[in-house]
């Protein structure tokens, strides 16, 4: 062996790279010592970290199982075909591409799959809970498509279905799309595909955020009524970041798979593969039911919690582990109140909710989510508190004396986070 093959191979980050270290360093103790409640984030198992950091990340393949580009593929199709099996299965539909580097990428092949620049898509509003990459003037999806949206009714915040219907009547979309980021309520599959086949659109399910929801069966599944579904594995799904595209067409199918590769992506990620592989897996059991129930469960209490003390809640409640508040009603915004609950280890994330500004240091909703601190141990009990905490938090920012209470607030997260330990801590 070389000098410099020894030492490339042997030397650690923390002698490499000090300054990368220690921002690890730092990230690893911040996940120990605060509580998650950015709704797109979970916290993946240790099979899923060690396939991330495995050698099968140098594996440059492109292709699909059984018929590369490169040699020396036969490990990752071992992992590939694993992570099509058990997407297939756990979703009960017949077709499944694993290789999408992300939900938006997924999107886009479907976009390529079944639209021509200019066609028509109808999705829900980004204020209401939609995604970007559903038509977002600023995203591709909107500048190469006429994207049109069906919003939320402004009396209950809940989709309106017969609105819904009147737009794809009136516009005929070639795509009609559900899902997104901020959406805390049930959706409506069936009535939503009548809609979809009446006007004649495709009908596109994202199910990025309730992914792991569905697979627990603690909500609806899209298929049969979707033709397309896509979603991340990350989020409530618990896996690595990527994105899966699911069917049951068989012709769209075969196009599929050249959407992706190579009509918008090249090589794949090996070591991602194979971590899509393992979450598949794992959410297949039956602890990953009651994982599922637990995140809605948590997420209602939550929910009900905040609303108890005078916080409104965008729809009135959840369904899902979402819990959108309007802090309009506390007279706050959603910047103050997601800087606020960081000084007591609470991470959350300003966001529109429904009729909001377009500007969003204006926002005055502020989204929170129980995917991660499920996966922690937390139960009812301890979302009562982080409850507790939050609205303890905001009725004090209320009055101007925030700084009073932040350090109480701090040592009962500090009683969580030691209670309910992540990884090695
Ligand atoms: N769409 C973003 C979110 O929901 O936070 C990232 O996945």
């Amino acid at each position: 062996m070389t000098n410099a093959a020894r030492v490339h191979f042997n030397t650690t980050v923390e002698e490499a790279d000090p300054l990368v270290a220690d921002a690890l360093a730092s990230e690893r103790a911040r996940q120990q010592n605060q509580i998650e409640l950015i709704a797109s984030e979970n916290i993946v198992s240790r099979a899923v970290l060690d396939a991330l950091g495995h050698e099968i990340t140098n594996k440059t393949l492109e292709g699909y199982p059984g018929n590369r580009f490169h040699g020396g593929g036969q490990f990752v199709d071992i992992a590939e075909q694993a992570a099509i099996d058990r997407a297939k299965q756990l979703f009960n539909c017949g077709y499944a591409n694993v290789q999408p580097h992300s939900g938006t990428q997924a999107n886009l092949a479907v976009f390529f799959l079944l639209l021509k620049p200019g066609e028509k898509v109808l999705s829900l509003d980004l204020a209401a809970g939609g995604h970007l990459s559903h038509g977002m003037k600023a995203n591709l999806s909107g500048r190469w498509f006429d994207a049109n949206n069906y919003s939320v009714n402004p009396q209950n915040e809940v989709i309106d279905l017969d609105e819904m219907e009147r737009i794809a009547e009136e516009i005929r979309p070639k795509l009609l799309i559900t899902g997104g980021s901020a959406y805390p309520r049930e959706l409506d599959f069936e009535r939503m595909s009548k809609i979809a086949k009446k006007v004649g659109a495709h009908f596109l399910v994202d199910m990025a955020h309730i992914a792991g929801l569905v697979a627990g069966g603690v909500h609806p599944s899209p298929f049969p009524h979707a033709d397309i579904v896509t979603c991340t594995t990350t989020k409530t799904l618990r896996g690595p970041r990527g994105g899966l595209i699911l069917t049951n067409n068989e012709e769209w199918y075969k196009k599929l798979q050249a959407a992706v590769f190579p009509g918008v992506q090249g090589s794949l990620h090996s070591n991602v593969l194979a971590a899509k592989a393992i979450c598949l897996g794992e959410a297949l059991r039956d602890d990953f039911k009651v994982y599922a129930g637990q995140v809605v469960a948590n997420a209602k209490v939550l929910a009900e919690t905040l609303s108890d003390r005078g916080v409104r809640i965008v729809s009135g409640g959840t369904d899902t582990h979402i819990v959108l508040l309007d802090l309009s009603s506390k007279g706050l915004i959603g910047k103050q109140a997601e800087t606020l609950l960081a000084k007591a280890n609470i991470t959350s994330n300003k966001n529109p909710i429904p009729g909001d500004s377009p500007r969003p240091p204006e926002w005055v909703g502020m989204r929170l989510g129980s995917s991660a601190a499920t996966t922690r141990g937390l139960k009812e009990e301890e979302f009562r508190v982080l409850g507790h905490v939050i609205a303890d938090l905001i009725d004090a920012e209320t009055k101007g004396e925030a700084d009073e209470i932040v350090g109480a607030a701090k040592a009962k997260i500090a009683e969580l986070t030691e209670k309910f330990p992540v990884y090695g801590h």
